[in-house]
């Protein structure tokens, strides 16, 4: 397994649309240890394949306290969205940057997993959350463009001027 690297906003890399997965191959079933090693790593508790430069529908979030409970989505689709509800989000590409996101509550989603099996996910609290977070990013979209032009200007600037700092 390898540690992958995480690209961080604004890289534009980050707004690219991932294609589905054709085959749940051995190529893909080591991306997934791949990213889950880099997720624990990091630490968070999801990361989409988006964020490691790999344009595919792949998905690993673990939310459990003993970091024990990996799961895998592969061609993620929400199939049922109910309720409203805001919650703190932050995210490994926008590092020190936390701020409150409106989601659905409740969701049912369908995906492929590891072994390429179909399955089918009702999901609440932090577990839709970040489900929904994750499937921003396959979309090429971030939780900061989820904030005002202001914040999103000033977040910009804040990562710019850091990774000036650090080159
Ligand atoms: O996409 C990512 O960078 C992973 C996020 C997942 C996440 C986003 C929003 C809300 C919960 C989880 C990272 O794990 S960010 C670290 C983190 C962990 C717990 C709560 C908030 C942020
Ligand atoms: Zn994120």
């Amino acid at each position: 397994m390898s540690l992958l690297n995480i690209i961080h906003y604004p890289d534009k890399r980050l707004h690219t649309v991932a294609k589905p997965v054709v085959a749940v191959d051995a190529r893909i079933q080591k991306l997934v240890a791949d990213m889950a090693q880099t997720m624990y790593a990091a630490p968070g508790i999801g990361l989409a394949a988006t964020q490691v430069d790999v344009h595919e529908q792949v998905i690993v979030i673990d939310i459990s306290e003993t970091r024990s409970d990996l799961r895998v989505f592969i061609n993620p689709q929400i199939l049922k969205a109910e309720g409203s509800s805001v919650h703190e989000e932050g995210c490994l590409s926008v590092p020190g940057i936390y701020d409150r996101v409106t989601r659905a509550e409740r969701i049912t989603v369908s995906a492929l997993n590891a072994e390429g099996e179909t399955f089918t996910l009702d999901a609440d609290e932090l577990l839709a959350v970040c489900i929904q977070h994750e499937m921003d990013h396959l979309k090429g979209k971030v939780f900061v463009e989820y904030l005002s032009p202001l914040k999103q200007t000033r977040i910009r600037n804040k990562l710019k001027k850091h990774l000036r700092e650090t080159m």
